[in-house]
């Protein structure tokens, strides 16, 4: 197949909101820089979601989403040299080529090389999308586009992994796990004894119960207006709960009055401005620190009295956890084969690509974390 433009099953969205259709879908063989990927397993995030809704002004139809997956290299373009046919890797929606201005700053996970194609649905080549429909061009996304058997990467955008992991598993390592414990290690680097608050008890916000745990908090409060949330998220480090509806009181001061005068860490991870505020809020006077991680739709704003920022509480937010995606990726896999993170505890459902609009409809019910999709 090398070479070739592949025929495969992949799931497009048409239009927003409108189900995703299974269709034959061409895909184009790998440009210089390129890696074309035969994706095995990939699951769904609350940004495919939020994407499909229409409400991300980067959100082009028709388009492939899914960003949270992985996959056997299937052929590879020229001067690619990371990566080879047969490689196990699970695609980065957050590049790293080592040479940009980001990359170089040591201050940052964000990646400047191919960002400005990334986001709007094409590859950096020629400003083309490798997905057709009957010669009609289908847009990327996210540069991963891994609702597809067959998807098309720029090489930096690829983390080359252990192929002893399985892939049904590791595919959660493309997003959701690694956002939640990099927001706790990376961003807030949250120090053992910390007071910590997780807004939303979804897979992010699991994951930055587990991150907490493994930091040596001392209490972390878990938030979420679904009671049935606060049972699973105990076996995820949550010592405490809170469900806002409860209570007549805005929800920040609920959380200082249980933590005499403020948390030392909070993390939003719903993508709901008003939370965000009250994350903020809910932070200790002189250092608390709250972390943004949710995604908010377009149009949204945050606001906060700036008296809260003067008196020392800081406001921050987080992109893949603040993880070097190709050099830290395998590490985290390592870290999962080694039995030190959760992974499988967040896979909820299975299902087929075939299935895809079920597992949408499954991601806005309670129970379910993560589906992942046999591609
Ligand atoms: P999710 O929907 O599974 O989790 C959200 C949780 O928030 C749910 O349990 C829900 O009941 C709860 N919730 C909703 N409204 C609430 C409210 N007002 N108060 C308290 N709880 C409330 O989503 P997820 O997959 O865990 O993703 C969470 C967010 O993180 C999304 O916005 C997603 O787009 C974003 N995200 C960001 C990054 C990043 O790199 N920054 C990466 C992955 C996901
Ligand atoms: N296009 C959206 C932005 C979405 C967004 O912030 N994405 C996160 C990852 S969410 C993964 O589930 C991210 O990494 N952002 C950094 C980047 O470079 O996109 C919008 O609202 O415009
Ligand atoms: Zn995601």
């Amino acid at each position: 197949t090398q070479g070739q433009v592949i025929t495969c099953k992949a799931a497009v969205a048409w239009e927003p909101n409108k189900p995703l259709v299974i269709e034959d879908v061409q895909v184009a063989p790998p440009q210089a820089g390129e890696v074309r990927i035969k994706i095995l397993f990939t699951a769904l995030c609350h940004t495919d979601a939020y994407t499909w809704s229409g409400k991300d002004p980067e959100g082009l139809f028709p388009c492939i989403l899914g960003h949270e997956a992985a996959g056997i290299v299937e052929s590879v373009g020229e001067g690619v040299t990371e990566v080879q046919p047969g490689d196990h890797v699970i695609p980065c929606y957050q590049a790293e080529c080592r040479e940009c201005k980001f990359c170089k700053s040591g201050k940052t996970n964000l990646c400047g090389k191919v960002r400005s194609a990334t986001g709007v649905g094409v590859m950096m080549n020629d400003r083309k999308s490798r997905f057709s429909v009957n010669g009609k061009s289908i847009y990327h996304f996210m540069g991963t586009s891994t609702f597809s058997q067959y998807t098309v990467v720029h090489d930096v955008s690829v983390a080359k992994i252990d192929p002893k992991a399985p892939l049904e598993k590791v595919c959660l390592l493309g997003c959701g796990v690694p956002t939640g414990l990099g927001a706790v290690w990376n961003t807030a680097k949250v120090e053992p004894g910390s007071t910590v608050a997780v807004f939303g008890l979804g897979t992010v916000g699991l994951a930055v119960a587990e991150g907490a745990k493994a930091a040596g908090a001392s209490r972390i409060i878990g938030i979420d207006i679904d009671s049935n949330k606060f049972e699973r998220a105990k076996n995820f480090g949550v010592t405490e709960f809170v469900n806002p509806k409860d209570h007549k009181k805005p929800i920040q001061q609920i959380i200082v009055d249980l933590t005499d005068g403020g948390v030392d860490y909070s993390f939003e991870c719903i993508g709901n401005v008003l939370v965000m505020r009250a994350a903020l809020e809910c932070c200790h006077k002189g250092w608390g620190t709250s972390v943004i991680v949710g995604v908010a739709a377009s149009g949204q704003e945050i606001s906060t009295r700036p008296f809260q920022l003067v008196t020392g509480r800081v406001w921050k937010g987080t992109a893949f956890g603040g993880f070097k995606s190709r050099s830290q990726v395998p590490w985290l896999v390592e870290k999962y084969l080694k039995k030190e993170i959760k992974v499988d505890e967040y896979i909820t459902h299975n299902l087929t690509l075939q299935e895809i609009n079920k597992a949408f409809d499954l991601l806005h019910e309670g129970g379910c974390l993560r589906c992942v999709l046999a591609a």
